[in-house]
């Protein structure tokens, strides 16, 4: 044989003994692409009740490259206004997602971010939640996912945090990574980007604790296990809406979990039907699932790279909705049951509602019809309506406690504001502790 033709077989040689990737990723192929574009259209066309609900989507579009120039030039300019304006009264995750949005990519032309000023005040924030941590029994102002969304930020953005903190704080044995004792994938998987990050930056530099990168190592294999063990049997990663951000965890830890621990593709097809069966029509929804169907992950954020720009296919609303087909007959009217529960007691209402209405509907229904017993107020957030008291009974993050939905006996998986109702549906919102 003669040499020129051994070369490609040694490199296929020694490509095949270099060992796992530090990023396995499973993206769908070119082919496939037209299945991810009611995931951009659903971004691009909602209409946010706050801007600031938007930073997921922007981050997402902006990271996969699915707006054109003239768009990016839009939103990013909207956002800047919107951030700028409301940076004190978002919370410490609110601002960082608007930081990584803003940070994608290069900025467009002639746009100038303050990312040093936006990553002291993100770092102030996330004072506030670790001495908030301190004062309330090692709770949160808000919640652990936030947590990791600040530290993601500010090691990508060169902020100032302690290593010997995170590798404190972020022990996977930690409350915080659970809700009802249940591990939160969505939680874990945010961590693991964080921690990846972490460490990465890590590299080469001589005065790090040892045992801080021995933790952190320790907890990001832990954590990785947590979530694959939360593998369903159609290949989610805990429910529909963790599985895009763990399928980020699992692309850049690759080298934590065995080929044989989980099928990227199969995971993949699985998200891809729910696609075409609509469960990714909330924008938030479509924006933490479109990356990692792109091969990206939130690692890829890098303010210094110039953005990619696609076709302008999504730019007008002369596109066609996705589903909402009006139907031609007025819709009917269906019964459900719905009880506020606190404790042992229970008071229930049999409310008629029309047909295709959400759970919030059956509590504006009943909330008319005996507003001492059910009312109730909401908080907008970037999944919809959150129910934030009931009766006047507050949720509160210091005492764990929250309003959960359930319908017929169990915990439901979407907001008071997407899940729709059945007839007879035996609808509850319960005071409890996660
Ligand atoms: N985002 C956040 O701060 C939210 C983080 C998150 C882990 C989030 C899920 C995951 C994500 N990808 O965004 C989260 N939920 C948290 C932390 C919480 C707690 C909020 C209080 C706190 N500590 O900050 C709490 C109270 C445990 C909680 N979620 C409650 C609920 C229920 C809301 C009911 C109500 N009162 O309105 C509900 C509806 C569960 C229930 N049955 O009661 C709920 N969450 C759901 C369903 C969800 C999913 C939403 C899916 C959907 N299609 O609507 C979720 C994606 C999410 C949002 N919660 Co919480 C988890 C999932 O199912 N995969 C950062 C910020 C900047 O945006």
């Amino acid at each position: 044989m003669r040499q020129s033709h051994q070369l490609p077989l040694l490199g296929l040689l020694l490509f095949s003994l270099i060992p796992r990737q530090q990023c396995e990723i499973c993206e769908v192929s070119k082919e496939n692409k037209t299945a991810l574009k009611p995931l951009i259209h659903t971004m691009i066309n909602s209409n946010y009740t706050k801007t600031i609900h938007a930073a997921n989507a922007l981050l997402s579009l902006r990271l996969c490259g699915s707006l054109n120039q003239s768009q990016d030039q839009h939103l990013t300019e909207q956002f800047i206004l919107t951030v700028n304006s409301t940076e004190p009264s978002l919370t410490s995750g609110q601002l960082a997602l608007a930081i990584l949005a803003l940070g994608a990519c290069k900025a467009p032309d002639g746009m100038s971010i303050n990312y040093s000023e936006l990553v002291k005040r993100l770092g102030n924030k996330y004072k506030e939640e670790i001495r908030n941590m301190e004062d309330h029994n090692g709770n949160p102002l808000t919640n652990y996912y936030q947590l990791s969304l600040d530290i993601l930020a500010l090691c990508l953005f060169n902020g100032n945090y302690s290593i010997t903190e995170v590798a404190k704080f972020f022990n996977p044995e930690n409350k915080n990574y659970y809700f009802h004792g249940q591990f939160s994938v969505d939680t874990g998987a945010m961590a693991v980007l964080a921690l990846t990050c972490v460490k990465n930056k890590t590299r080469g530099q001589k005065q790090i604790d040892k045992k801080d990168i021995e933790n952190i190592n320790n907890y990001t294999e832990s954590l990785i296990n947590k979530i694959l063990s939360q593998k369903t049997e159609n290949g989610l990663l805990g429910n529909i809406y963790s599985t895009g951000e763990a399928m980020q965890a699992l692309f850049v830890s690759s080298n934590y979990y065995n080929e044989n621990q989980w099928v990227c593709e199969k995971t993949r097809d699985t998200v891809l039907t729910e696609i075409s069966r609509g469960a990714f029509r909330l924008p938030t929804a479509a924006a933490q699932i479109l990356p990692a169907l792109m091969g990206k992950t939130y690692l890829d954020v890098n303010k210094d790279s110039s953005c990619v720009y696609g076709s302008d296919s999504f730019h007008t609303s002369t596109q066609e909705p996705i589903v909402s087909v009006t139907p031609a007959v007025s819709p009917s009217q269906i019964q459900v049951n719905y009880s506020v529960v606190i404790d042992n007691r229970k008071d229930r209402i049999v409310v008629s509602v029309t047909d295709g209405s959400v759970f919030l509907n059956v509590m504006e229904q009943a909330q008319k019809e005996n507003p001492t017993l059910f009312r109730f107020k909401t908080k907008e957030t970037a999944w919809g309506p959150y129910i934030i008291s009931v009766r006047g009974i507050t949720a509160s993050t210091n005492d764990r406690t929250y309003w959960e939905l359930r319908s017929n006996g169990e915990h439901l998986n979407q907001g008071a504001g997407s899940y729709v109702v059945h007839a007879g549906d035996d609808l509850e919102v319960r005071w409890s502790t996660y």
